[in-house]
């Protein structure tokens, strides 16, 4: 048995997800993960949101809001779009954990202790207008080496990590400026000196896919520089250097080590060790646009800190959309909490593994997820499925029938079956996920053919034999794709498992013939339903309402009545107020909302009213609000009040204390 680390790439804080994070990353590490966990192996599998670094900060610039409210929201909202999709994460965590904190000033004190960062003055991009450096994102130009747009940290184009200053014809996101070049300094890691180390890391490991060795190569071949490791900026992990305040960790060096944050989080939460499964094999699943850090920065950190390198990278191609580029700026994208409310995921953790091998690039298209759900998933798994259970309950009385005398065609069938979990899995053990569902479909396809074969409702009347062991064996495919399946399809394969009266589908060896004659099953339900065509004209034409000419990425602010409901807003009447010690904003007040007694309620209030002004007050107080303690006072809900002047809202006469408002 091994251990093994599977880590997912961090979403940055900034969008929900869609259909590309689910294809090139969360996918292939959940199918990698189940089945490693069928076999036998012990699994790790962390993420977490990558919360700092300038894509949350310019969010946040546009929208007027603070960093951390746009990244909790992302945050929030991605943790549903993975749980939706079913991904086995074991834990996800976020990088503003104070524990994560922790981890990546050590790491980056400990390089600089061993002498491998070192401060360097030089000279960087700086916005006159906005009287601010441009770090990354802040910046955008041409790329100097292929001449697209590109971004101050990264080409999209050609894949190339860049500084700001290497752009051509760079100005600032937020203002348009061209910027000027400043005198400051940063730190920066001497990623130079372990050229010849990461040379023998990607050429001696023979596992590596081609993509990443091919990128890594040469980029190699070009020579390394060093690394600059800090930003001037306010938002992220402040460098825990004397003399370095107002600089954070650079995004990147921090994003690592949320792998490592996050599986220590796992460590304390189910008292195992991490370092266990990291030192026995380390897999990172990543988007191709990625390639360079994992395969160059991250390796080079590693070795410095003096760490086992990870084993594979494995780096998921580029997803289309209609045959267009995905852009979640103009909106021509789907998002997975809308596919959710409308199909299975499942329906799409198939199409997206079936259409084309990780290692390719590959395209989301609506008639192509219809066609691939009606004539793959219904015709041939789901219309098996079907024929077997419904004669199985007609002429077998819902039981697995003998097995005696087989035909040629029925031994052949049956060795067909006896061979797939092997076969499927030793493609899911080489990353070939896709090779692996052709393998099981496969399969899937003879059983509808032997079933034609062998005319079983024909059989009943002439031969009873030969009809029982055409149902012995579909049982068997039946419970046999069940477990193959499970991987792929979770939910449709417990679904199977339990009209079956499987309890459990946890290991993979159970998935040859072994279904004893005699084994009841239950009542067949439909697997997978048509979809109309009227359906796929309606999301295509959605798609195309929803395209957005301009490239404003503001997320809409609005709630739906059902979010405004949650809150409870009850008229009350101040009883008492009094001042909070060692606080000049706030005041602690007893207000009377038609309960028992009253509530308390610490309010922001002390610079705007005094005491006694506030007695005998109609207020409205939100009233759901989960308590919590102010400068060590218990707050049980709260006052609503402007936050500038302090104006307070208040109900006119009619209002009644205890009243709802909504
Ligand atoms: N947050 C996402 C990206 O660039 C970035 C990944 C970090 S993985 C350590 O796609
Ligand atoms: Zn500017």
């Amino acid at each position: 048995m091994s251990k093994i680390f599977i880590s997912c790439a961090l979403p940055y804080a900034n969008g929900p997800c869609h259909l590309g994070h689910i294809r090139s990353t969360y996918l292939p590490a959940d199918i990698y993960a189940r089945y490693n966990r069928m076999i036998g192996n012990d699994v790790l599998m962390v993420c977490a949101t990558d919360e700092h670094g300038t894509p949350i900060a310019v969010k946040a610039d546009k929208e007027n809001k603070k960093p951390i409210e746009i990244s909790k929201r992302y945050h929030d909202m991605i943790v549903k779009d993975v749980e939706s999709m079913n991904i086995s994460l074991d834990n996800f965590t976020r990088t503003t954990d104070k524990a994560h904190y922790d981890i990546a000033q050590n790491f980056f004190k400990d390089l600089y202790e061993k002498g491998l960062i070192y401060r360097e003055d030089l000279e960087q991009l700086y916005c006159d207008n906005c009287n601010k450096f441009l770090p990354d994102r802040y910046v955008e130009g041409l790329c100097p080496v292929c001449g697209s747009q590109a971004r101050g940290d990264h080409c999209e184009k050609c894949g190339k990590a860049l500084e700001p200053t290497e752009l051509d014809e760079p100005h600032c996101i937020t203002c348009g400026n061209t910027p000027k070049i400043k005198d400051t300094y940063q730190y920066a890691f001497k990623l130079s000196e372990f050229e010849d180390e990461l040379k023998e890391y990607i050429s001696s490991n023979e596992n590596l896919p081609a993509n990443v060795k091919n990128y890594a190569t040469n980029w190699l071949n070009d020579g390394l520089n060093d690394w600059i490791l800090t930003r001037d900026m306010d938002w992220g992990i402040p460098v825990p250097l004397d003399g370095a305040e107002g600089k954070v960790l650079y995004v990147w060096i921090e994003a690592f080590l949320g792998y490592i944050s996050s599986a220590s989080q796992w460590s304390k939460q189910s008292s195992s060790k991490w370092e266990e499964y990291w030192n026995d094999y380390v897999v990172h699943f990543i988007g191709k646009d990625i390639i360079y850090h994992h395969s160059i920065f991250w390796p080079g950190l590693l070795t410095a800190y003096g760490c086992k390198l990870p084993d594979m990278i494995y780096a998921g191609e580029f997803l289309s959309l209609e045959g267009e580029k995905m852009s979640t700026s103009k909106n021509w994208v789907i998002w997975i909490a809308d596919f959710v409310k409308d199909y299975d995921p499942d329906l799409l953790r198939y199409y997206l593994t079936i259409n084309a091998p990780l290692n390719k690039d590959s395209d989301f298209s609506w008639d192509d997820f219809q066609r691939r759900n009606n004539d793959e998933l219904a015709d041939v798994v789901g219309n098996f499925l079907h024929r077997t259970f419904v004669f199985t309950k007609k002429y077998f009385d819902n039981k697995i029938p003998e097995y005696n005398n087989p035909s040629a065609e029925d031994e052949e069938f049956r060795q067909a079956i006896e061979e797939l979990p092997d076969r499927a899995g030793e493609l899911i053990a080489k990353y070939e996920f896709r090779e692996a569902l052709l393998e099981i479909f496969k399969v899937a396809k003879k059983g509808n053919k032997y079933f034609n074969d062998q005319e079983p409702w024909k059989a009943v009347k002439e031969d009873m034999n030969k009809a029982a062991n055409c149902l012995y064996l579909s049982n068997q495919l039946a419970k046999t794709l069940a477990y193959t399946l499970k991987p792929f399809l979770p939910t449709k394969a417990d679904k199977i498992a339990e009209i079956m009266n499987i309890n459990t589908l946890n290991e993979w060896k159970d998935a040859k013939v072994t279904l004893p004659s005699g084994h009841e099953i239950n009542k067949a339900k439909p697997f997978f339903k048509k979809i109309e065509d009227k359906e796929i004209e309606a999301q295509k034409a959605k798609l195309k309402e929803n395209l957005k000419e301009n490239e404003d990425e503001t997320m809409s602010d609005l709630i739906t009545i059902d979010q405004f409901d949650e809150v409870v807003i009850k008229i009350g009447q101040v009883k008492q107020a009094e001042k909070i010690e060692k606080s000049d904003k706030l005041l602690k007040l007893q207000v009377d909302i038609g309960e028992d007694k009253p509530r308390q309620i610490v309010a922001g209030l002390a610079k705007f009213y005094s005491p006694d002004e506030l007695i005998d007050k109609k207020v409205c107080v939100v009233a759901n609000l989960q308590p919590a303690k102010l400068f060590g006072t218990l707050s049980e809900g709260m006052v609503l009040a402007t936050g500038e002047s302090g104006a307070l809202l208040s109900p006119d006469e009619n209002g009644k204390v205890g009243e709802r408002i909504q």
